[in-house]
């Protein structure tokens, strides 16, 4: 008892706050962990923090450091009090962006008092418990000798860092890809969450605040030369108005590349429904995909806003406050058009619950609007099929005419499956990922094939045109001597660069024209389609692609990737070196200068763009930068 009594009062109250911390996580969160290597983590990080803040408090001297003490314990609890109820109101943590949105809090103050419940009197136990040791002076408060400090510092940053090392190898790049707010709650803890918040938004504001509006008058002039289609350019294929009055359905096919198109493992087909769905659609075969790190998220910013995604963060994480002008905004101010959109997975993951707000959509259907139990999972989640079929009877439900974006999760890397639910043999290679992925992408190909199969049934196919994408790769390089043997070839960096080929599709029920077209295009070409499909004319607008039915004189002709590499019609830039694009052999670098410098021009506009949030200067109606450059 003597000895215990020697334990002075910070470490009592770091190990009572973190205890709390961890009981929070495990108890009150509804938090998802997956494995025990999770639970460590979880465990980790809930002492890691505690100990190091109150490790702080060894540098004061003793009444200073009881006054620590209690203004760290009280902060720390109502820094998880408040998350605790906003937690339960948005299933979501608190973030600065919405602090200072008042709406959301001001949602909050009106339910408040059904979000405290009678457990939450537990989570201020330890405070009333910590102020009456500290006041009986229970526990040692003293100055600590200089080797006592330096070793409690190390010995906390250690603790810190181990955590940040665990959270790293559970889930790479965590801090630069942002991924869901959960999984950093779940991996770096709630207050190091909210640190990584703070200088996220911070560094955010400040790019943000040197921008005055004056950038834009360049960017302007530069998308009315080089991207805007002359208007009376002839059209390859007169899409104008195609859309018009009808509802549109956009599908991500997860991972989906477009080698598996028309081709086939051991004799057979890997998507039977897709090949046949092409021989009746517009089918981009040369489409790439240009996403970065945000993945998904990004391919859905490059279709809305027809701008890059950013080159160090997603943009859906980083920049949701900025003002845009998506495509639902638009297609709703102009033709009455309602955005919704249908995943099964965490609404907050990619933090698109706030990105979709911004963008426009009217509501997401996400995991919550969706039954099932473990066994319709695979995977990552829900599995099509079922995702599907609950989906159209939603969609049913909707008023015409909406445009509705559907994002499959089946196919997702590590593309497990069970063998029950596999109906294409498994390929073998030394790469399971590989074998493994037909496999799903079959599936997610079964699932289409019953989509439209429903929609037919329901009477909602022939008022729709369904587009279908793929979102980005699905098999890593990493893999690519297995892919290689497959596709009997070797992939050289010019031959990864063309891989980088997503199927995209655009199918209209009744329309008596069909083809493949090999135009150079890519995922920033797609809001500018739509719109001409459905025959809106933007003046105003600000986009780095054109439509995809252009004729490919009328067009750029570059697609850019985020990496540095660049397709050119006659030559590809990749790792470094310049290839030909016809024989894929590597010539002279200087040829591919044309397309570098233009693509790294174009990248650095769209950039511009988000980073200062120029659109904030813009005046849509009438299609000029606002002269006062105030813009809020
Ligand atoms: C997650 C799903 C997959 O909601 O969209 O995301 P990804 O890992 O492909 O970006
Ligand atoms: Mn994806």
């Amino acid at each position: 008892m003597e000895r215990i009594k020697k334990i002075p009062l910070f470490i009592i109250a770091a190990v009572l706050i973190g205890l709390k911390t961890y009981i929070v996580y495990r108890f009150y969160f509804n938090l998802s962990i997956e494995s025990a290597f999770q639970e460590i983590i979880l465990f980790i990080n809930a002492f890691a923090f505690s100990f190091f803040v109150f490790a702080i408090g060894v540098w004061f001297k003793e009444r200073r450091q009881k006054k620590f003490i209690y203004i760290t314990t009280i902060v720390m609890t109502f820094i998880l009090i408040a998350n605790l109820m906003y937690y339960r109101n948005f299933t979501d943590f608190i973030t600065l962006p919405t602090l200072m949105q008042v709406n959301n809090v001001g949602d909050l103050g009106g339910s408040m008092i059904s979000l405290i419940h009678i457990e939450d009197l537990f989570l201020i136990l330890d405070v009333a418990l910590i102020f009456y040791l500290a006041r009986k002076e229970a526990f040692p408060v003293k100055t600590f000798s200089k080797l006592f400090k330096r070793r409690i510092v190390t010995v906390s940053l250690s603790v810190v860092i181990l955590n940040l090392v665990l959270a790293e190898i559970e889930r790479p790049m965590l801090f630069k890809r942002g991924f869901d707010r959960e999984y950093l709650v779940k991996n770096v803890g709630i207050f190091t969450f909210h640190g990584y918040d703070a200088f996220i938004t911070a560094s955010m504001q400040s790019k943000r605040l040197f921008a005055d509006g004056s950038e834009f008058n360049e960017i302007e002039e530069y998308v009315k030369e080089t991207v805007e289609d002359s208007k009376d350019a002839n059209q390859k294929i007169d899409i104008e108005n195609v859309a018009e009055g009808k509802n549109i359905v956009y599908i991500a096919a997860e991972s989906v590349q477009q080698f598996v198109i028309n081709r086939e493992v051991y004799g057979e087909e890997i998507t039977p429904f897709l090949n046949d769905l092409i021989e009746d659609s517009y089918y981009f075969d040369n489409f790439y995909h240009q996403t970065a790190l945000g993945k998904t998220s990004d391919h859905e910013f490059l279709l809305d806003n027809s701008l890059y995604p950013l080159p160090n963060s997603a943009a859906f994480f980083t920049h949701a406050q900025n003002e845009y002008y998506g495509l639902p905004e638009i297609i709703n101010n102009k033709r009455d058009y309602k955005s919704y959109v249908f995943h099964a997975n965490n609404a907050s993951f990619w933090n698109r619950n706030v990105m979709y707000e911004t963008l426009g959509y009217e509501e997401y259907f996400d995991i919550e609007s969706y039954e099932f139990t473990k066994e319709d999972e695979i995977g990552w989640g829900l599995n099509d099929k079922i995702f599907f079929d609950q989906s159209v009877d939603i969609l049913k439900e909707l008023d015409d005419p909406y445009y509705a974006k559907f994002i499959t999760l089946t196919n997702h890397f590590p593309f497990d499956i069970p063998e029950s639910e596999a109906n294409l043999p498994l390929y073998e290679s030394d790469s399971v990922t590989l074998n493994q992925y037909f496999q799903t992408v079959r599936y997610t190909d079964e699932a289409l094939e019953e989509f439209f199969a429903t929609m037919k049934e329901e009477g909602l196919y022939e008022d729709t045109i369904f587009i279908i994408g793929g979102d980005h790769y699905g098999v890593p390089s990493y893999h690519n001597e297995e892919l290689g043997e497959y596709l009997g070839e070797e992939i050289t960096p010019y031959e990864d660069a063309k891989l980088q080929r997503v199927p995209f599709i655009i199918h209209i029920p009744g329309h008596d024209d069909s083809r493949t077209i090999s135009t150079l295009t890519g995922q920033i070409d797609y809001k500018p389609t739509i719109l001409k499909m459905l025959g809106i004319e933007l003046d105003e607008d600000i986009r780095f692609g054109s439509n995809l039915f252009d004729q490919p004189e009328d067009r750029k002709d570059f697609i850019a990737f985020r990496d540095g590499r660049v397709i050119g019609n006659d030559y590809v830039y990749a790792a470094g070196m310049c290839y030909d694009n016809e024989s894929g052999e590597a010539v002279e670098e200087v040829n591919c200068d044309p397309i570098r410098e233009a693509a790294t021009k174009e990248l650095n506009y769209s950039d511009e763009m988000i980073y200062g949030d120029l659109l904030r200067f813009y005046d849509f109606d009438r299609g000029e930068v606002i002269e006062s450059a105030e813009g809020e």
